[in-house]
């Protein structure tokens, strides 16, 4: 396992779309265990694989509740509720802002055995998948805010 270096503001990978995984391999199961450490050793609560700049559609989340690994994650249901509430980004360091999501997401994913399966998620969960889910389009929560809206706040470049 080796924690990866995390890609940060005006990098062009955050802005490119990952390519679907055509079959879990050695490769694909490495990146899944660095994608966790780099995770836990940055203390987020998810990390997508553009921000350790692979394009591969793959994402790890916890949000206390144990590690969640998702390979070609898609959205296939929405709720109609909308929740608004604070984010942040480790690839935006010193950034938050509210931004409103759907309540409550059903996702289909593969496994790290390539198995098909499905994750009904709300609350942080369900916010946390949408932001990682957007990361491997090249979307970022900033883009869902007007500038006004995004919150400047950080140790080291507050002015
Ligand atoms: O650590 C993170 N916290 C967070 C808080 C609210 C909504 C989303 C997140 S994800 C973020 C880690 C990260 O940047 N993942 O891409
Ligand atoms: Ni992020």
């Amino acid at each position: 396992m080796s924690i990866r270096i995390i890609r940060t503001g005006k990098d062009p990978v955050l802005r490119q779309v990952a390519k679907p995984v055509a079959t879990v391999n050695r490769a694909v199961e490495k990146l899944l265990d660095d994608l966790a450490e780099t995770m836990y050793h940055a203390e987020g609560i998810g990390l997508a694989a553009n921000q350790v700049g692979i394009l591969k559609r793959v994402v790890v989340i916890d949000v206390g509740t144990g590690l969640i690994e998702l390979v070609n994650p898609e959205i296939v249901e929405k709720s109609p509720e909308v929740d608004t509430d604070a984010e942040a980004c480790l690839s935006l360091p010193g950034l938050r802002g509210d931004v409103p999501r759907p309540k409550q997401v059903t996702i289909k994913a593969q496994n790290r055995q390539g198995e098909e399966f499905t994750l009904e998620a709300d609350g942080l969960l369900a916010r946390c998948a949408q932001h990682e889910l957007d990361h491997l389009d090249g979307v970022l929560f900033i883009d869902y805010l007007r500038p006004e809206q995004i919150i400047r706040e950080s140790e080291g470049s507050r002015r």
